[in-house]
């Protein structure tokens, strides 16, 4: 009798572990997807910044302005703390130990996405000085936040 409820509980705390990480890498998909969405976005910018795609500032208040949108949504899919799951991921346990100052960082990105969008109206000089700043915000974010495997 005692040997079955040892076996229901080691049982029941299997099941639990593995729900538990299929939460957290439903989670862990999700904010990568979020996150390569923001890059696809942002990477024709990236382009016309390095002179290899033609200037297109019609193109860029477009991308920007879904960033902008975008953004917001990063402090969202890092709600959940996965970082005691042990599976594969980039983002630092400092996220979670912060979690203010990550999402003030988010959105400082989305206030600098909207700027870009206003700055694409007065030409290539404060066009591009917004695109700096843009990416700035977001490797700031990075340095912080973000392991490279
Ligand atoms: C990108 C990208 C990043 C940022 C960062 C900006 O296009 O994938 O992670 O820009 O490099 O500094």
């Amino acid at each position: 009798m005692f040997r079955n409820a040892v076996i229901f509980s080691l049982l029941l705390s299997l099941a639990g572990t593995s729900w538990a990480d299929e939460r957290a890498q439903k989670t862990i998909d999700a904010r990568q997807g979020l996150l390569k969405v923001v890059a696809q976005y942002f990477g024709p910018i990236v382009g016309m910044a390095k002179g290899q795609i033609p200037y297109d500032a019609a193109l860029i208040e477009k991308n920007a302005g879904k960033v902008a949108q975008l953004a917001p949504m990063i402090p969202d899919m890092f709600a959940m703390d996965t970082s005691a799951s042990g599976l594969p991921t980039e983002a630092k346990a400092d996220i979670w130990a912060d979690y203010d100052d990550f999402s003030a960082k988010a959105a400082t990105t989305a206030e600098r996405a909207e700027a870009l969008v206003a700055a694409t109206a007065e030409g290539r000089g404060a066009t591009m000085k917004a695109f700096g700043a843009l990416g700035s915000s977001c490797k700031s974010c990075h340095d912080s936040y973000r392991q490279k495997n």
